[in-house]
């Protein structure tokens, strides 16, 4: 038993070179919203202790704000955002680009982190994965962990720079795209899309099934993001795609299903006050003549996507 534990240990040891003891995230996966990060720095510079630590903090990680270290100086620099982002209802146009622990000594014998939390905002949520350089600095010399997979090649890099791979919220935070019912209606699947900066309308599509014996009305609705929302349809008129709105609203007669979709019948978001993101929720109150005002999520897919986002159909 003894020697077979020996032999496992002698393997590892064989197999693990000094060099892949990276410096790393503690959680490597998180969501949209807010994280902790904990960068692991398990040596130092060959045999010489660690001094120093900087960090970057990729564009889309906002609100940022480093923990203090007993021993080390902290130095921030900010620099505005590439855009501006949302934070707890607040608009945020700059923050910490780059964090600095220094002057401590960590020996190459020991063992640390360092950290800082912040926001993950929603546009990141198709990201994959981005990174966090790290420059280790040491008396004199510094290990450079600001590597990234270039694409098409593949194969372990000598330092990689820490990586956080973005997941999509768990189900629990995020509504299930269970449909909704509400007097005879059934109401499946309300998505928008991600709008780019400065667009001021948005598109919302959804299933509705009349499954009573009266005709129903859809007459518009309202949401916080929005100054106005109303009810659309597309036509061909002289050969030309318009929109119009429909100021009767839209009826779902008894027993039919009227699809909401991307070129064809939509509720329309005028007058955005805020941007949709890819991977946000949004509330949106719709109104019916007869089933009267229904709250629904809206889950907001991609730029320009043209279906639901994915995972409604887990039967
Ligand atoms: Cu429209």
């Amino acid at each position: 038993m003894k020697h077979a534990i020996l032999a496992g240990l002698l393997v590892t040891a064989a197999i693990a070179p000094p060099a892949v003891a990276h410096v790393t995230l503690e959680r490597g996966e998180a969501s949209p919203g807010s994280y902790k990060a904990v960068l692991r720095v398990p040596h130092g510079c060959g045999r010489e202790p660690t001094t120093g630590l900087t960090v970057t903090i990729p564009e889309g990680v906002h609100s940022v704000k480093p923990q203090p270290k007993p021993g080390w100086a902290l130095a921030t620099r900010v620099r505005p955002y590439q855009r501006a982002y949302v934070n707890h209802g607040r608009e945020v146009r700059e923050g910490v680009s780059e964090i600095s622990w220094s002057g401590g000594t960590l020996p190459n014998e020991h063992y640390d982190e360092f950290v800082f939390v912040g926001q993950i905002d929603a546009s990141l949520a198709g990201a994959g994965r981005i990174f966090f350089p790290v420059v280790q600095t040491c008396a004199t010399g510094e290990n450079r962990w600001v590597e990234v997979p270039v694409a098409g090649s593949s194969g372990p890099l000598a330092a990689p720079a820490p990586a956080l791979r973005i997941v999509a919220a768990a189900p629990a935070a995020q509504p299930a795209a269970a449909s909704v019912r509400a007097g005879s209606l059934t109401i499946a699947q309300p998505w928008s899309r991600a709008t780019p900066g400065g667009a001021r309308v948005a598109g919302g599509y959804l299933t509705v099934t009349n499954t009573g014996a009266a005709p129903d009305r859809l007459m518009g609705g309202s949401a916080a993001f929005a100054e106005r929302v109303e009810i659309h349809e597309m036509a061909t008129r002289d050969g030309v795609m318009t929109m119009r709105a429909l100021p009767a609203g839209l009826t779902i007669a008894p027993g039919q299903t009227v699809e909401l979709k991307p070129g064809g019948l939509h509720v329309m978001f005028m007058g955005l006050r805020t941007p949709l993101a890819e991977g946000q929720t949004v509330k949106v109150t719709l109104d019916f003549e007869k089933a009267g005002k229904v709250e629904l999520d809206f889950r907001i897919g991609g730029l320009g996507g043209r279906a639901a986002p994915g995972g409604e159909h887990h039967h």
